[in-house]
């Protein structure tokens, strides 16, 4: 049957993107072998599987919203740092779903994952939700949570820099074997903050210096390898403030040279080798209100140019981009023209509000047809992936309704199982497409 010959375009495209499993491929999210922090026997308390009503509600989106609304005479931002998760989560359930209405994108997002789980957020009743999710068990409860949100696989983000997280793979060799996940390495100190790095590497018996040389850039290869085939990673990735830069000569790319040298010389090679992309997320500016922790950072206008002049220098590397400003994201989008060796990727942090997601993926669509990946979750609790990508299911949906009844009304007629075929690159295979290229 051709959609065109059907009433309800609308329905149509929303059953196809309902029916069609997602690949997720930027969380903050793990498997229980990570440890649990929240369950109440075996917990671990610097666990990295967050889930539960309390991390929901402590979610560092919502953080920054309560400091909007709480004087610091009433709660100083060390006060509330200084509470358990369970009091914290008390104080922004009051101020920011009782004292006022849930109406931003964060504090709905709490409201739909309760509905979607079978909890009435009309009760209004946090005590009963903490007695439902204590009774769930965490393993069985991802599967639960996949289902509902549609996922079928969750992409990690695996930080080498954090302490924590990398002695838990040192210790278990197959932490990272759960087959609903997949790891990416995450290594933001080798471009950012290259003193630091190097002294870390140092301490874990890599031959590097600070002042680069051609053993250091040997040493830092090795140590990607290594943690490469450890984590069995799919791609690396970093995020990168607004000012960074590469680029010869390029404003501001000096303050970057050892980072860019580390980047092309140990990194893109690295990643060539393995065939795997590299991924930048570009744009935020950290501790902005250093205070808030997480919920302290922001993000500017970053440099597209950059972007195009390494997919120009590395036709050999596959890089997956998104930028945290709006403002950037037309640019991006024609960058992306220009370069089959660019994936861009997602609404990014800030930009995960409907109404900028309604408006990016017109632009990209516009701009780029089926060939680009609409969204990532970014989730850093479970739960998060049910609201995160029903939210965003809707508004795709609606940006394709609209596209395919443009192109309807030509004449030219689409097939519901090309309908299927195009939802399917979007939420899935161009990114398992594009890890194979
Ligand atoms: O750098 C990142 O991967 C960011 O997405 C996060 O660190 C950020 O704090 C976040 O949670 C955004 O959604
Ligand atoms: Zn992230």
């Amino acid at each position: 049957m051709s959609l065109t010959t059907t009433p309800d375009l609308a329905t149509q495209i929303a059953d196809a993107i309902d029916g069609q499993s997602i690949v997720d491929m930027h969380t903050h999210l793990y498997p229980p072998s990570f440890g649990t922090p929240s369950a109440p026997t075996g917990a671990d308390a610097n666990g990295l599987m967050l889930y539960g009503i309390n991390e929901l509600l402590t979610y560092h989106y919502l953080v920054a919203e309560l400091f909007r609304v709480v004087s610091p005479s009433e709660v100083s931002v060390a006060d509330f740092w200084a509470m358990d998760k369970t009091a914290q989560a008390d104080l922004i359930w009051h101020k920011l779903f009782l004292d006022r209405s849930p109406i931003s994108e964060a504090a709905r997002g709490v409201l739909t994952t309760l509905q979607k789980l079978g909890l009435d957020p009309g009760d209004r009743d946090l005590a009963g939700y903490r007695r439902w999710f204590d009774e769930q068990d965490p393993d069985k409860h991802i599967d639960r949570v996949m289902e509902l949100s549609h996922v079928e696989s969750i992409t990690m983000t695996n930080a080498v820099f954090d302490d924590n997280e990398r002695q838990r793979w040192l210790d278990n060799p197959a932490v990272g074997d759960d087959p609903r996940f997949t790891a990416v390495l995450r290594f933001d100190p080798l471009l950012c903050d290259w003193p630091a790095a190097a002294a870390k590497l140092a301490e874990w018996g890599y031959d590097v210096k600070v002042d680069i040389d051609d053993k250091t850039v040997t040493e830092v290869r090795r140590f990607l390898g290594e943690w490469l085939d450890r984590t069995k990673s799919i791609y690396a990735a970093v995020s990168l403030g607004p000012d960074y830069r590469y680029g010869e000569g390029r404003h501001g790319s000096a303050k970057w040279a050892d980072g860019n040298r580390i980047l092309t010389q140990a990194v893109l090679p690295a990643c060539a080798e393995r065939n795997l992309p590299f991924a930048m997320m570009i744009g935020s500016a950290r501790g902005v209100n250093p205070a808030l922790r997480d919920a302290g950072d922001m993000g500017f206008v970053a440099d597209v140019p950059s972007v195009t002049e390494l997919c120009r220098d590395f036709p050999d590397n596959k890089f997956f981009v998104t930028m945290l400003s709006r403002e950037n994201q037309h640019e991006l989008a024609v960058a992306a023209r220009k370069f089959g060796n660019l994936m861009v990727f997602g609404c990014w942090w800030f930009l995960n509000n409907p109404s900028l997601i309604e408006q990016i993926t017109r632009l990209r669509v516009e701009l780029l047809g089926v060939s680009f990946i609409p969204q990532h979750s970014d989730c850093r609790v479970l739960e998060q992936l049910i609201y995160k990508w029903d939210h965003s299911r809707t508004v795709i949906a609606k940006v394709l309704t609209d596209k395919y009844a443009d192109i309807a009304a030509t004449g030219w007629r689409i097939g519901e199982d090309e309908l299927a075929r195009d939802v399917k690159l979007y939420l899935r295979d161009n990114f398992l497409n594009f890890l194979k290229r």
